[in-house]
Formats: structure tokens, sequence, C-alpha cells
């Protein structure tokens, strides 16, 4: 079996924890507060801001590191949707009136870009980073998605939200990038296996975390 499955498998918990919280099911019920949505627009276009940086470094470690001339291309496919994504959210945040600007970024966010600046650092191998950036990405796409099936009852104003993330092609995307990881992590030491591995957790944690922070808990109120 491959590396990544053989961890969705092993941390079933923790990944379904993650791509299926109660924000995410209350979404797909109808029953979110738009407060909630509110504070993870806004939040989120935070953490995006964050990200690019993020994928950036991603980006430098494929082009030192990588033996294959596709993974560039993906990732800077994943660049281009980024561009898309801010404008989404600045358009998306006129809809429902919040402020972008001047925004303060919570603690549960600052904590995750916090994680995300330390695996943008030099010594983190390529493997370790695109496993990441493959896991943040799939979260948003599993956990979207879920709620675009047929008997979702996601209201029509958060469907737009649910398509960026849950779209078909999203899927493709997230399925090269983890092509990309398979493939590297194979080639890579125990030890940094055992390293991607935890990042994987780590980022499944967070996500957790920030879906907690969306619905209003405090840090010291979440698990
Ligand atoms: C918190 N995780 C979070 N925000 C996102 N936009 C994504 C993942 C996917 O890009």
């Amino acid at each position: 079996m491959k590396i990544i499955e053989s961890w969705v498998r092993k941390h079933k918990y923790e990944y379904n924890g993650a791509i299926r919280h109660p924000f995410i099911h209350k979404i797909r019920d109808a029953t979110v507060q738009t407060s909630s949505f509110k504070r993870w627009l806004g939040q989120d276009y935070l953490f995006v801001r964050n990200f690019i940086p993020f994928v950036a470094s991603v980006l430098i470690k494929c082009s030192k590191e990588s033996n294959n001339d596709s993974d560039m291309d993906v990732i800077l496919a994943g660049m281009a949707s980024l561009n898309d994504e801010i404008a989404w959210f600045k358009k998306e945040a006129e809809k429902w009136d919040v402020q972008l600007t001047g925004i303060t970024p919570q603690k549960t966010n600052q904590n995750y870009s916090s994680f995300l600046e330390s695996l943008m650092q030099p010594n983190v191998n390529y493997a370790v980073a695109i496993t990441a950036f493959w896991a943040i990405e799939a979260v948003y796409q599993q956990s979207f998605a879920y709620c675009l099936e047929d008997d979702a009852k996601t209201p029509a104003e958060l469907r737009g939200a649910c398509e960026r993330w849950g779209n078909e092609g999203f899927g493709q995307y997230c399925n090269s990038l983890k092509e990309i990881a398979e493939r590297r992590l194979a080639e890579v030491s125990e030890d940094v296996q055992a390293k991607a591995e935890a990042t994987f957790l780590r980022v499944l944690e967070e996500e957790v975390q920030f879906w907690n922070m969306s619905e209003g808990r405090l840090p010291s109120e979440q698990n």
C-alpha cells in the first residue's frame, strides 16, 4: 500500500475529525450560524494570505530538489488558483458584509501560521513540505465536497464556498499533490517519513482547531 494511503487508514479517527467537523456538518444540514460562517470567511482570508508564501516555499524546494518537471506545473497551478481564491474572498466578503482590511487574526489562526512558517525553513525536506501541502488542501476538498453530495441540504448562499474547494477539478489537483508526495516519500529515509507522518497529523489538528475557532470556540474550550 502507498504511504499516505496507509497513514490515512492508520489515523482514520483524526482524519475524519478534520473532514467531518461539526462546522461542516452544520453547513451540510443548513444549521450553521451566519456569524460562524462570517468568522470563518474573514479568518480564512487571512490564512490564505499566509498560505501563499508557504506554497511559494514548496515551489522553491521543488525547483531545487524535484526530479520530475511536472511537479512544478502542479504547484504553479496551485499558486494560480490561490490568486483566484483571494479574489473570491474579496467578493464573498462584500456579499456578507465582512470587513477584510484591518481584520485581526485569532490566536488559533496565528498558531497555524507559525506552523506554516516553521515548514518554510530551508532545512525542511521537500517530502515533508509537499505532504503538508497535500493535507491542507485535501482537508478542505473532502470537507466541502461532503457539503455538495446529493442528500446535502447546504443553503444556496453557502454553495459557492463549497464549490470552490469541493469541485472535481480541485479534487484532481489534490490527487496530483498526493501523487507527488507519495513518490517523494518513497524515496526518503524512514526518519524523514516519520517527520512527514507527524506533520500530516499536525495539519489535521490545526484544521480541527481552525473549524473550532470558526464556530466561536476559544482555544481553551477545544478538544
Ligand atoms: C484553514 N485550510 C484552511 N484554509 C484553507 N483555505 C485551506 C486549508 C485550503 O486552501
